[in-house]
This record gives C-alpha cells, sequence and structure tokens, in this order.
C-alpha cells in the first residue's frame, strides 16, 4: 500500500495564523488565498474528546484513490454529530424570532401582589422573548396570514416566570380539549402536506365553520393584525384571566396587555405575500437589523386589575378565553416597560431550545380557572419532554433560572449537575446543605373555595359566541372593516366544498348582516344561507376603538425605512435631500439601483447601491423616493422591475416622491396625482405623507369587497 499523501500536519499542534500545513485544497479560496486573518490566533481543532486535528477536510483512505477506513474515528464523529443536529420543531409556533432584553417596573403593584418582580420599582429583569408564527414550519416565510406567538420568560430573583401570549387578545377555543383538532385542522392537510403554513384552505374552515366560538377569533384573525409591518410593531396579550395575590392569600384578577413603543401597523395582503417572496426572514431580518442599529425595540406592560365581584357584572365571562375585556369596561394601568436588546449568540441553543411554559409562575402570581389555561399548564411542560429530549431541559442555559434553584430530583438523560453528597430526598437529617422548604416566601396558590358537580360541562355564561366579535367588526373603522370583508372573500374563495363556505357565511350574519353581504356576494353565494341556531342572544355591545389598528398607528418613521430609486445619471443633492430628511425623521434609508455597485450620478461620481433593484421592490419599504434622470426613467420603464417598484408603492398606499424627470416611469406604472405623490422638492410633504397610508387612495387601487 502506498503511503496516503497529506497536506503534511503542522509541527506544533497549536497552528500558526497564516500556515497552510493543516488546510486541504478545499480551503483555498477561488484565488487561492487561504480564508484567515493575517494574525489571527485561532484556538486549536479538536475532535469533541479534546484531540488536536491534523486535517478536517480529508478522511483516513486506504490509498490516494482506494476506499475509506472504518477506523476513521474523526470522520464517524463528525458525521454522526451532524446527523443528530435536527430536534423535532416545535408542534405549533415552530418558526420563531428570539431576543434578549429586560423589563423594568415603573409602577408598583405591590398592594395587589408580593411578586416582587410586579413590586419593586425601577428593579431590571432579564428577559429572553420568542415571537413566531403559529401554523408554519420552522423554515416557513415570516408573512403568512396567522397569529403572531409572544412568549417572554423573566429570569426573576423568584424564578423564572413565562408569560407565553399572542398578538391577539382572545383564542379560536375556550376548552383545551379542543386544541389538537384546532391545529390539526390548520396544519397542512395531512394527506397532501400543503398549505405549508395557511389558512385559506378546507380543513381550517371546515372546523371554524363547526365551531361558533371561534366567531370572535375568526374577525380578529381576518383582519390585519396577522399581517404585522414588523415584530416591533405589534401588541401581544396574555389572554387569560390570572391572579395577583398578596402575602395572606387574598388575590385580584388581572389581564396583561404590551403595547409596542413604535405603536401598531400592518402591511396590506398583496404586500404581505410579495414580501413573502421579495424576503422570506423580512421579519427577522427587520429585527436583526433593528438590534444591530440600537433601536432598541420597547413595549409597555400594562394591566386591567379586577376584583371577582366586579366580574360578576361584566357581560361576559371573563374565564373564556374567547372573550376579552374592553379597555373602556376596564382601564389599562400602564406598569413597566420591555426593552430588546440582545441578539442570541446561537439561534438553536437560544431560540430553539427556549422552553416556555405557562405554569412557570412565581409568588404572588397565579392561574384563574380558565378551562383553556388549565390544559395548557399540563402541555407545555409534557411537550419540551419530547422536543428537547430529557427532564432536564431546565439546565440548557436559555432556560435555567438566573437565581440559585435547588431540590433532590436527579439523575435524568443528559444531567448536566453533579450535586455531591449522599443525600438526595426530603426531608433527611443527613445533610445541612440540603435545600428546605420556605412556608413563608414559598409559592402558594391563592384562596379559592370550589363547589359543585363534577362533569364535562361548559358553562352557560360561555354561550355568547358573536356579541364581541360583533363589537370588533363595528369598533374598525370603515377601511378596516373592508379589509376582514375581503379576507374573508379570499379565504373562502380558496375552500373547495361549498357547504363549508355557506356554514362560514351563515355565522357571519349573526356577526353583522352587511359584512356577510359583502362576503356572499364576493363568493358570488346567492342565495343567502341561514343564520345557524345561536345558544345565546347576540348583544349589541358599545364600540372599542381601542381595538382597531389605524387607531393605534403612529404618526411617526422610526423603526420605518424609505427607498430611494437611483440610476446612472440621479442627482446627488436631490438623494442628499431625501435621505438627511428621511433620517432627520427617524427612517432608515436604503439606495436601490439597476446594479449593486451603484450610478455614476449626474456629476460623474460612483454612488454605491443597498440593493439591486430586481431584488428589492418597494414592497421592503414603508415609502419610496424616485430620483431619476429623463434618460434613466425611460430606460426603466422598460423593465418589469421598475414598473412595479412604482406601481407597488403606489397601491400599497405609500407615499412616493419623484423627481419631475421620473415621469415617463410613472406615467407607466400609472401614477395618478394624489396628496401622497409628491415632487422631488417638497421633502418636507414626503416626510408627512410617509407617517401614514394613503386610505383614501385605496378604492382607486383594488377592488374590496
Ligand atoms: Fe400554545 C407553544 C401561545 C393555547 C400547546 N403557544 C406556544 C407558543 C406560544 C403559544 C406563543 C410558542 C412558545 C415558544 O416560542 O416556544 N398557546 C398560546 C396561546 C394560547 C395557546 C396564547 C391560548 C391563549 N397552546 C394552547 C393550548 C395548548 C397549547 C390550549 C394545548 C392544550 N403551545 C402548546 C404546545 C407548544 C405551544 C404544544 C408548542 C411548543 C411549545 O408548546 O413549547 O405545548
Amino acid at each position: 500500500m502506498s503511503k496516503a499523501k497529506t497536506n503534511g500536519a503542522a509541527s506544533s499542534p497549536k497552528r500558526q495564523a497564516g500556515s497552510a500545513n493543516s488546510y486541504g485544497e478545499g480551503q483555498l479560496g477561488a484565488g487561492g488565498e487561504l480564508h484567515q486573518a493575517a494574525g489571527a490566533s485561532h484556538p486549536e481543532m479538536t475532535t469533541n474528546q479534546g484531540l488536536p486535528l491534523s486535517d478536517n477536510q480529508n478522511s483516513l483512505r486506504a490509498n490516494a484513490r482506494g476506499p475509506s477506513l472504518l477506523e476513521d474515528f474523526v470522520l464517524r464523529e463528525k458525521i454522526t454529530h451532524f446527523d443528530h443536529e435536527r430536534i423535532p420543531e416545535r408542534v405549533v409556533h415552530a418558526r420563531g424570532t428570539g431576543v434578549h432584553g429586560y423589563f423594568e417596573l415603573t409602577k408598583s403593584l405591590k398592594k395587589y401582589t408580593r411578586a416582587r418582580i410586579l413590586s419593586e420599582v425601577g428593579e431590571k429583569t432579564p428577559v429572553f422573548v420568542r415571537i413566531s408564527t403559529v401554523a408554519g414550519g420552522a423554515g416557513s416565510v415570516d408573512t403568512p396570514r396567522d397569529v403572531r406567538g409572544f412568549a417572554v420568560k423573566f429570569y426573576t430573583r423568584e424564578g423564572n416566570w413565562d408569560l407565553v401570549g399572542n398578538n391577539i387578545p382572545v383564542f379560536f377555543i375556550q376548552d383545551a380539549i379542543k386544541f389538537p383538532d384546532l391545529i390539526h385542522a390548520v396544519k397542512m392537510e395531512p394527506d397532501r402536506g400543503f398549505p405549508q403554513s395557511a389558512t385559506g384552505h378546507d380543513t381550517f374552515w371546515d372546523y371554524m365553520s363547526q365551531t361558533p366560538e371561534a366567531m370572535h377569533m375568526v374577525m380578529w384573525i381576518m383582519s390585519d393584525r396577522t399581517l404585522p409591518r414588523s415584530l416591533r410593531m405589534i401588541e401581544a396579550f396574555g389572554i387569560h384571566s390570572f391572579r395577583l395575590v398578596t402575602e395572606g392569600g387574598d388575590s385580584v384578577f388581572v389581564k396583561f396587555h404590551w403595547r409596542p413603543k413604535l405603536g401598531l401597523q400592518s402591511t396590506l395582503w398583496d404586500e404581505a405575500v410579495k414580501i413573502a417572496g421579495a424576503d422570506q426572514d423580512f421579519h427577522r431580518r427587520d429585527m436583526f437589523d433593528a438590534i444591530a442599529a440600537g433601536n432598541f425595540p420597547e413595549w409597555e406592560l400594562a394591566v386591567q386589575i379586577f376584583t371577582a365581584q366586579e366580574a360578576e357584572q361584566f357581560p361576559f365571562d371573563h374565564l373564556d378565553a374567547t372573550k376579552l375585556i374592553p379597555e373602556e369596561l376596564v382601564p389599562l394601568q400602564v406598569i413597566g416597560r420591555m426593552v430588546l436588546d440582545r441578539w442570541p449568540d446561537n439561534f438553536f441553543a437560544e431560540t430553539e431550545q427556549v422552553a416556555f411554559c405557562p405554569s412557570h409562575i412565581v409568588p404572588g402570581i397565579d392561574f384563574s380557572n380558565d378551562p383553556l389555561l388549565q390544559g395548557r399548564l399540563f402541555s407545555y411542560l409534557d411537550t419540551q419532554l419530547s422536543r428537547l429530549g430529557s427532564a432536564n431541559f431546565h439546565q440548557i442555559p436559555v432556560n435555567a433560572p438566573k437565581c440559585p434553584f435547588a431540590n433532590q430530583q436527579r439523575d435524568g438523560h443528559m444531567q448536566m449537575a453533579q450535586p455531591a453528597g449522599r443525600v438526595a430526598y426530603d426531608p433527611n437529617t443527613l445533610s445541612d446543605a440540603a435545600p428546605r422548604e420556605t412556608p413563608t416566601t414559598g409559592f402558594r396558590s391563592a384562596t379559592a373555595t370550589e363547589t359543585g358537580d363534577k362533569g364535562r360541562i361548559r358553562a352557560a355564561s360561555f354561550a355568547d359566541h358573536y356579541s364581541q366579535a360583533r363589537q370588533f367588526y363595528r369598533s374598525q373603522t370603515g377601511h378596516e372593516q373592508a379589509h376582514i370583508a375581503s379576507a374573508l372573500v379570499f379565504e373562502l374563495s380558496k375552500v373547495e366544498q361549498p357547504h363549508v363556505r355557506q356554514a362560514m357565511v351563515g355565522h357571519l350574519r349573526h356577526i353583522d348582516e352587511d359584512l356577510a353581504q359583502r362576503v356572499a356576494a364576493g363568493l358570488a353565494m346567492t342565495p343567502m344561507p341561514a343564520a345557524p341556531p345561536a345558544a345565546a342572544t347576540v348583544k349589541d355591545m358599545e364600540p372599542s376603538p381601542a381595538l382597531q389598528i389605524i387607531g393605534k398607528m403612529q404618526a411617526t418613521l422610526s423603526g420605518r425605512c424609505i427607498g430611494i430609486l437611483i440610476a446612472d445619471g440621479s442627482d446627488g443633492a436631490v438623494i442628499a435631500s431625501f435621505k438627511a430628511a428621511a433620517t432627520a425623521a427617524g427612517a432608515g434609508v436604503k439606495l436601490v439601483a439597476p446594479k449593486v455597485g451603484g450610478a455614476k450620478l449626474a456629476d460623474g461620481s460612483m454612488l454605491a447601491a443597498d440593493g439591486q433593484l430586481a431584488g428589492t421592490p418597494s414592497v421592503l419599504f414603508d415609502a419610496v423616493a424616485i430620483v431619476l434622470s429623463e434618460d434613466a426613467a425611460k430606460l426603466l420603464s422598460e423593465d418589469a422591475a421598475a414598473v412595479d417598484f412604482v406601481r407597488d408603492a403606489y397601491a400599497h398606499l405609500k407615499a412616493i416622491a419623484a423627481t419631475s424627470a421620473s415621469k415617463t416611469l410613472l406615467q407607466k406604472a400609472g401614477i395618478a396625482k394624489d396628496d401622497g405623490v409628491l415632487g422631488s422638492s417638497d421633502t418636507g410633504g414626503f416626510i408627512a405623507a410617509a407617517k401614514t397610508r394613503q386610505w383614501v387612495r385605496e378604492k382607486s387601487v383594488r377592488t374590496l369587497a
């Protein structure tokens, strides 16, 4: 056997910077350069047993062109580890974005609770937050029409508190026993494996149409709340009623709300669809970029506090997760703020392995009897066992409390702790170091008396499925109502079975007859289907403007981004004036050009672009400026990417400013003059228009139901 030719091991196991000795040919760049910074001091590469490696590019072979040898433990270790890299993705909420940050209490709730995190003003508590879509797999897109999960792990001094909520304050079902069916209905249909992350299919709407309690949630998911512009621009809610508990065991009820500092903002449906094609990671990238730029996302934490006696007067049952408490009925009190300021070091270790459980609470907080919450208290711990593979998942750094924790639980797969001593039980007399219960400060459940008959019973107070759905719909602006109606038309048009469409329109008749008529007209459905029997009288509740998105948008460009389209011959001074005005207003600015290397400006200088036109459509921006010369505008009016850039910005109700020389392109895109279409000298007008959407334009650009 001839001696295998190697690239030659370095004489010392500590690799020298710049040394080619331990690199195979595959490490060389096309130009033959080494992928190693000059002067860098790299740590030694070893096996998992610490054995220094001489060659990470060539497996051990019988000869230069011969078979690989079973003896090659280096190859086997590397491939084996790779083969086991993936863990099961979450059964729901598989795709998520995680960020570290902190929570700071600004108003004490000491009067209501002994929880330290809710009573020590000024105390900063580290948090890890994961924001997710529900239906799609881990590799699905960021912008389907879907609920966003909003899970916060507070690493408090009294243990971890997980507030596992959504960006919608109600849920589809009232009882946890229905959850597996709900999720089976929304996920890809099992025989065909699609759709991956969309609700527009038969099984979802079949289930909805058989589940009247879901109708309030249906209104929310058909609104633009499920099409957020940015994860930094969503509200979030703890949904269930929880309890705040005093030292003495007395309690009041509480609902938790997160309110984004940047205000609410959503995209339009057509925009969301196109973003999915332009940037599958639109929301994750937005969060990453914001944190890298030091624009730390921030939310206020607000609470609604009410007593059991007050709850008895509500025209709904607060233990029913399909109901919300209107802000007008129980006002919000802002008690703190959360700032997200640190991107994880490693996506898998932190964002993938983080394990949230609604059962993780701290002394001073307790659960209510909400039957959805009660089921969740079981499900999350259980799912972590199969997802993370061991009862010791709490030892993974992102899951471990930051306060001391100790008990007599022992062993199990992947045990990382090494408890010393002979005692692993409680009570004991043999160890002074053994942990002991703390009856005065430890967690105690709130005092509550339960009476009544055992049974599989749904409370009569849970029977009204339509009043709050009606309240939600009637609280919206006309634009938002049109979006809800159009979303229903779109979704139900994807349903193949006519009886499912009819059943859904029947439910809508209980919510709002005009909505039902609009949707039926959009589906060309005649005759109008009958409404199903309703289990309770549908009430007209006071409209709640707090339920709108438009009412909660802020006239700001903070956190938004302006795209400027340039090409050869563009005027550098005009570009600079737009850039300065947008930056002063707090917006990010990106230059888009036909070539990423940039454009040769009118004065002959080169200006680099941030994005190439074909790959950087206007859906990625909140407003656009078109700064072209006459020649470039003529040339680009023959380029679909440029025409779409302008046309989409217009159709998505965005402000457009353009040099007069750009008019050939604007004409080709069919842009009509309105308040949101401005000249290039009116930077002030452009910035003002960019802070909002041009809602009045919508009727002229699309047919809405
Ligand atoms: Fe859930 C994950 C939110 C009802 C069972 N849920 C999960 C996540 C969020 C929510 C944000 C992702 C956590 C993360 O980022 O790791 N879920 C909710 C909300 C609900 C809700 C707001 C209703 C108010 N969930 C719900 C019910 C059940 C579950 C009724 C089961 C009975 N949820 C789970 C789960 C998941 C989960 C299967 C999947 C991955 C995980 O727990 O860790 O256990």
